[in-house]
């Protein structure tokens, strides 16, 4: 069954342009403002951090969280949007510099996983049961610093913790290699579902696979998705693009190796990505050097370079494709698909 696409982003995809090395060059925009463009740039759903969702979260109480939280539930629900998932930002505050669950401080690892369990209440009050973990800071600068086998073992408990805390909720582990960290404990697919598997409940324990983050790993993104898919745990992507080994560049999807994306829709369309309500995120940044009058135009052009790759592969001839493959003859298969490509 071919697939069925909805869009989705984060509030932190319209940005200021601010990198290590330079400060903002465009004004902030409120999220509110950022709400209104969702619908006009052709996206239905909302991906956040539960301070995006929340802000201060930290300060306050569980009723003020759940309040606030009703207060997004009803911008959404104006503005025609959903809630895909809520992901507790555990990379900022002075308490998970070492990390979150993988931390040496006793106090710090308790705090990373009640600010997960909020995460969830957001979720809750949002309609979302996904929560996304990107475990940014859980790996080290030097390997010396921490037990890698008991880091994992922290981490499972934390999602065991979550698991029990909410019978229906469902967690997305966002893998990537390295940075922040110089080395991450669940770099690449494969590990966050062997995570899944010695977890308390690995039927709610999937994956989102963010393209540039396989790049990075050294792997091909489709492939990353299908592995997923292989064990129905690709429950969300992060499409974007990334050239080459550097830093994480969170580029247009296609806008670098156009033949890598096209292989990314081939796999989720023929797989029937969407089916069950998955949505299809960008995690895309504009560069630094757009104006801020035009500087949403990167989702847009995502999301039209994903559409018109949908085309290209909703347009081949599988029993073409079939017959070539039966004859070993590759060399055709390639010309053929690049043909397609450049619309010829
Ligand atoms: C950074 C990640 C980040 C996450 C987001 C959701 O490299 O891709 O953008 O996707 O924080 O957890
Ligand atoms: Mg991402």
């Amino acid at each position: 069954m071919p697939g069925t696409f909805r869009f989705s982003f984060g509030p932190w995809n319209i940005h200021e342009g601010a990198d290590p090395f330079g400060p903002p060059v465009r004004p902030g925009m409120p999220f509110t403002q950022k709400l209104a463009l969702y619908k006009k740039l052709g996206f239905d759903g909302v991906q956040l951090h539960d301070d995006d969702a929340v802000p201060n979260l930290n300060e306050l109480s569980g009723a003020q969280i759940e309040r606030s939280a009703a207060g997004l539930r009803r911008t959404l629900d104006d503005e025609g949007l959903v809630a895909e998932f809520v992901a507790p930002r555990l990379w900022e505050d002075p308490r998970t510099i070492d990390g979150g669950f993988t931390s040496n401080d006793e106090n710090n690892r308790r705090y990373a996983i009640e600010r997960s369990l909020k995460a969830i209440d957001i979720a809750n009050v949002l309609g979302t049961k996904k929560i996304v973990l990107w475990p940014a800071r859980e790996g080290t600068y030097i390997r010396e610093s921490k037990d890698a086998r008991l880091a994992v073992e922290r981490i499972l408990e934390a999602v065991n913790r979550m698991l029990a805390y909410d019978p229906e909720i469902l967690i997305l582990i966002e893998p990537k290699p390295n940075e922040p960290m110089d080395q991450a404990y669940l770099p690449t697919v494969g590990h966050a579902i062997g995570l899944a598997y010695l977890s308390d409940d690995p039927s709610r324990v999937g994956a989102l696979i963010e393209s540039a983050h396989a790049i990075l790993a050294g792997l091909d993104p489709s492939d990353e998705m299908s592995y997923a898919l292989a064990h129905k745990k690709l429950w969300s992507v992060h499409l974007n693009d990334q050239n080459g080994l550097k830093y994480d560049q969170d580029k247009s999807f296609g806008s670098v190796d156009l033949r890598r994306a096209f292989m990314q829709v081939w796999v989720l369309d023929r797989n029937g990505y969407g089916n069950n309500g998955e949505f299809v995120g960008m995690d895309v940044k504009a560069m630094r050097t757009q104006r801020a009058e035009e500087a949403t135009q990167h989702l847009a052009n995502s999301r039209e370079i994903f559409l018109a790759l949908l085309a290209v592969v909703r347009s081949l001839d599988t029993a073409r494709i079939d017959q070539l493959i039966a004859q070993r003859n590759y060399e055709q298969l390639e010309i053929e698909i690049i043909r397609a490509l450049m619309g010829r």
